[in-house]
């Protein structure tokens, strides 16, 4: 169902993979309520169980509504396949349960989103897996911790709520040359395949919490994984069939389908508003640093600049005053919203320390570049004007 007929990314998000004249004309894709599916006769059944035949037969791995989705988002990643999840949450453990067993090792970057690094550190390590967190800046260090059981490399990039930024090409290639079937998998939350597309820089997988960016709305939990059709069929029948069951819900899986086919537009909008934010909050006398791949001063700016096609919408800064003045500037936020999640219309504000990355301990925060008076900013879609009057009045006197 890979669609090479190379249109534009908007065209496609909005097409790819939906033809109303099979649908009687109706241009919006229908919700698929099912839970199973009827066969024609006991063997028809059988030879979907066995995989011997193509088809639905129980939607908690697969179900048409969801279908359509899967060909779409890998179609926008330029990747083979794709499974929809229940969370983002469920589309990382899904695939890394699929992947690993006892005795094997995962190399990850040493900042992840909080719940990613939960479950790595904790969990995956209670089942007998090894994980080391490593700067993946630092493609030596990377190279160094590559040994003959390491099965997954796994980073974000740009990196929650941190904004460093990896090369996507560099680690997949010193990995690759390493061993060619050790998997590369990269959280393409914050960009989203507007933005970046690291299955064509040599990743293996790509996974999302389309909760962000890719729903857009702020009104679903769900996730991704893109990438090579015979992983990706792996982690549908072992990760998502029997050890996760995070299946989404068809009328979620809908409203994904719909915030598609505005995210080129959203993406632009969120990325111009954030580079024009950056740089604002630079000059601004109340801030000691501003982390953004946009900046000049960045020290990421240049490898931004040839991986991605614009720096994106998400900011993190830190107060001079550090941590008492940044719960200060937060609490006197008015329009802008104090919530975790990133990538709605509304601008949302959150304290990584306390909150999304509350999973870390402080000493581990230390070690994994979290700064205790860190504050991230997910740029909205309101204006430019009035998210800065708000940060304007929200920074006096800080
Ligand atoms: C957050 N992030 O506010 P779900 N990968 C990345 C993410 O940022 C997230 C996930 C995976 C946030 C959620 S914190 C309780 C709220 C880079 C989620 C997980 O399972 O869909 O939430 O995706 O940074």
């Amino acid at each position: 169902m890979y669609n090479n007929n190379k249109q534009s990314f908007s065209t496609r998000a909005i097409h790819t993979g939906y033809e109303a004249a099979e649908n009687h004309g109706a241009l919006n894709p229908p919700v698929y309520m099912t839970s199973t599916f009827c066969f024609d006769n006991v063997e028809q059944g059988a030879a979907r169980f066995a995989g011997e035949e193509s088809g639905h037969f129980y939607s908690r791995i697969s179900n048409p509504t969801q279908e359509l989705l899967e060909v779409r988002l890998a179609d926008l990643e330029e990747a083979e396949a794709c499974l929809v999840t229940a969370s983002g949450m469920g589309a990382i453990t899904a695939t890394m349960w699929s992947l690993l067993e006892q005795g094997d090792k995962v190399i990850a970057d040493k900042t992840l989103y909080g719940c990613t690094f939960a479950y790595f550190q904790h969990g995956l390590t209670k089942f007998g897996i090894d994980v080391e967190f490593v700067d993946f800046t630092d493609i030596e260090a990377l190279q160094a911790a590559l040994t003959s059981n390491t099965k997954v490399v796994y980073f974000e990039t740009p990196v929650n709520p941190n904004m460093r930024v990896m090369d996507i090409q560099a680690i997949s290639d010193a990995v690759h040359h390493y061993r060619s079937d050790i998997t590369v998998v990269v959280d393409n939350t914050y960009c989203t395949p507007v933005l970046q597309r690291p299955v064509t820089m040599g990743a293996d997988l790509v996974v999302h919490s389309a909760t962000k960016y890719l729903g857009g709305h702020g009104d679903l939990i769900a996730g991704a994984v893109v990438g090579k059709q015979a992983l990706v069929d792996q982690i549908r029948v072992v990760g998502l069939k029997d050890m996760t069951g995070a299946a989404v819900a068809p009328l979620t899986v809908f409203l994904i389908l719909r915030g598609l086919k505005t995210l080129e537009l959203r993406m632009q909008r969120h990325c111009e508003t954030a580079q024009s934010l950056a740089t604002w909050l630079l000059q601004h006398g109340a801030i000691e640093s501003v982390y953004y791949p946009g900046l000049q001063n960045n020290p990421f700016y240049s490898l931004a600049k040839t991986q991605m096609s614009a720096s994106g919408g998400m900011i993190a800064f830190e107060l001079k005053g550090g941590y008492p003045s940044a719960v200060k500037f937060m609490n006197k936020l008015k329009m802008i919203k104090r919530a975790v999640s990133l990538g709605d219309a509304e601008t949302l504000c959150q304290h990584p320390a306390s909150m999304t990355h509350a999973t870390y301990s402080i000493e581990e925060r230390a070690r994994h570049d979290i700064s205790e008076g860190l504050v991230r900013l997910s740029a909205g879609l309101e204006s430019f004007a009035d998210i800065c009057s708000d940060l304007t009045q929200a920074l006096e006197d800080v």
